[in-house]
């Protein structure tokens, strides 16, 4: 009878040590798209300004999409820069940032970084999101990079 319930709880450890090789699959495909990314943002922005904006945002309910851009430096960016930063906050290659993007907006440039609070999220994709389309474009992200 023990036996039995060994080998019954064996079967689902089985079961769950294959698991990790199908989710270090997805991981390897998740991460293929990340170290570019963090590559692209280190060709764009600089390390320690990017430090300094999330220290300045880390309590909930304190980012400041403003603030933020201006301490990146991803205000000053060329149109051709904040194109390639906005393609890597897309992260579904939608074209669009939707809010669930949005909402991890900030791990983009730290995975460690909080996601945003629901409240900060609305507020931010509001003040994106001019053809109230629910998403952020492209352009409308360059406006809002500028303002
Ligand atoms: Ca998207």
């Amino acid at each position: 009878m023990a036996r039995t319930v060994f080998i019954l709880s064996t079967a689902p450890l089985r079961r769950r040590g294959s698991q990790p090789q199908q989710s270090s699959f997805l991981r390897f495909s998740s991460t293929s798209h990340h170290p570019s990314s963090k590559m692209s943002f280190s060709g764009i922005l600089n390390e320690a300004d990017i430090t300094a904006a999330l220290a300045s945002c880390q309590a909930a309910d304190s980012f400041d999409y403003k603030t933020f851009f201006c301490q990146t430096g991803l205000k000053s960016k060329s149109h051709d820069q904040v194109k390639k930063v906005f393609e890597i906050i897309d992260q579904d290659r939608s074209g669009f940032v939707e809010e669930d993007e949005l909402k991890l907006f900030l791990q983009n440039f730290c995975t460690s970084a909080r996601a945003l609070t629901d409240a900060e999220t609305k507020s931010f994709l509001a003040a994106g999101d001019s053809d109230g389309d629910g998403k952020i474009g492209v352009d409308e992200f360059q406006a809002l990079v500028k303002c």
